[in-house]
């Protein structure tokens, strides 16, 4: 849609380009934080796929978890998984290696391909919504929808 902002659209231009129909909307209130979003959309806290940034120690490179609002990430669960440790990326490592700022960073559109991993926690959900680009911007979709978007692998995240 025309009338979204530059970073939303590049994230339904992506989503465009799955395949996949799903629609970015921007709302009024902020959808920053997964509580603010839930809140501006009207679901439950669990029902938002938070897409969060770690960096990986050795490679340096940017490894996307998509958890549930309800959820923290175990860094050693991910660690052993990717095979490499991880830590918490600032907020410019964000910015620089998906092209988008915290508070809006989505699952699919970065910059770079990023390695993903999915909360099965999530899973269980008729509907999920997602960060669209901008912390006033989301969409929703299905667990199914996500998995196909990002090609993250399904784990327990605890
Ligand atoms: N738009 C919402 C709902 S989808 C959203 O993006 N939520 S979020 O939880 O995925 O994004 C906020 C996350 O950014 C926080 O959980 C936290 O992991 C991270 N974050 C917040 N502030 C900072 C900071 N200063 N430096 C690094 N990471 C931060």
């Amino acid at each position: 849609m025309s009338e979204l902002s530059p970073s939303a659209r590049r994230v339904q231009e992506a989503l465009d380009q799955l395949g996949l129909v799903l629609q970015v909307v921007e709302l009024p209130g902020s959808t920053r934080t997964a509580v603010d979003a839930a809140q501006a959309i009207g679901c439950t806290v669990a029902q938002i796929a938070k897409s969060l940034i770690f960096r990986a120690k050795e490679t340096n490179r940017p490894v996307l978890v998509i958890a549930s609002g309800v959820n923290r990430v175990n860094e050693k669960t991910i660690a052993s998984l990717l095979g490499e440790k991880i830590g918490k990326a600032d907020a410019d490592f964000v910015r620089r290696r998906t092209g988008f700022v915290i508070g809006g960073v989505p699952p699919v559109g970065h910059i770079e391909r990023v390695e993903t991993f999915i909360d099965e926690d999530l899973m269980g959900y008729e509907g999920i919504w997602a960060a669209a680009g901008t912390p006033h911007a989301v969409f929703r979709l299905t667990p199914d929808d996500l998995v196909k978007a990002t090609g993250g692998m399904v784990v327990s995240i605890h």
